[in-house]
C-alpha cells in the first residue's frame, strides 16, 4: 500500500476516534446529529457503529411512582390518597368478630371480611331494627365478602350479626 495512502488512513481512523470520543451517551449523540432511532427506548446510531440507548430512568420512576398511587388506593378502599382517615379490618371467623371491639376517630372506615363458610349480615344495633345507625348494616356477606362503614358519629356503636345475634361487637368512635 502507498505510504501516504496509509498515513491518509491512520489519520482519518485517529479523526474518527477522536471525534466519538467525546461522545458517551444518547445525548452527547442526538446533540451531534447522527441518526435516533424512534424505537422505546430511542437509540441513536455513531458512525463507528455504536448504539447509545436513550436513558429512560426517569420516566420508569415515574412510572413505578403511578403503580404505587394506585396499588395505595386499592388497599385503601374507600379512604382516598390525601384522606388522613384509617382504615381498620375485623374479621369474621367463627361466628365471632375479631377484634370485638375497636377504637377509631371520626371519619376512619371499618371493613368486616366474612372468613366463615356461612353468611353474615354486619348490622347495627340494636337488634332486629338497627336505628342506632340506620345506614350502618351490610348486605348478606358471604365467605370472602367485605362491607366497609365510615363511622362519622362520635360515640359507641354496638352492632351484631343479623342472623346470629348473639356475635356482638362494639366500635367506639372519639
Ligand atoms: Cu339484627
Amino acid at each position: 500500500m502507498n505510504k501516504a495512502i496509509l498515513l491518509g488512513l491512520i489519520a482519518l481512523l485517529l479523526g474518527c476516534t477522536q471525534q466519538v470520543a467525546t461522545i458517551n451517551s444518547f445525548d452527547d449523540c442526538a446533540n451531534a446529529g447522527y441518526p435516533i432511532m424512534e424505537s422505546y427506548p430511542r437509540q441513536c446510531k455513531t458512525p463507528d457503529g455504536t448504539n447509545y440507548i436513550e436513558d429512560i430512568t426517569n420516566t420508569q420512576s415515574n412510572n413505578t411512582e403511578l403503580g404505587n398511587a394506585t396499588l395505595g388506593n386499592a388497599t385503601l378502599g374507600n379512604a382516598t390518597l390525601n384522606d388522613t382517615s384509617t382504615n381498620y379490618q375485623v374479621f369474621i371467623r367463627n361466628f365471632q368478630f375479631k377484634p370485638d371491639s375497636l377504637t377509631i376517630k371520626a371519619d376512619d372506615t371499618v371493613t368486616w371480611i366474612n372468613d366463615d363458610s356461612i353468611n353474615h349480615i354486619v348490622a347495627s344495633n340494636p337488634h332486629p331494627v338497627h336505628t342506632d345507625l340506620h345506614d350502618f348494616e351490610s348486605e348478606t356477606l358471604r365467605q370472602g365478602d367485605n362491607y366497609t362503614y365510615t363511622f362519622d358519629k362520635i360515640g359507641t356503636w354496638g352492632y351484631h350479626c343479623h342472623l346470629h345475634s348473639t356475635m356482638t361487637g362494639t366500635i367506639t368512635v372519639i
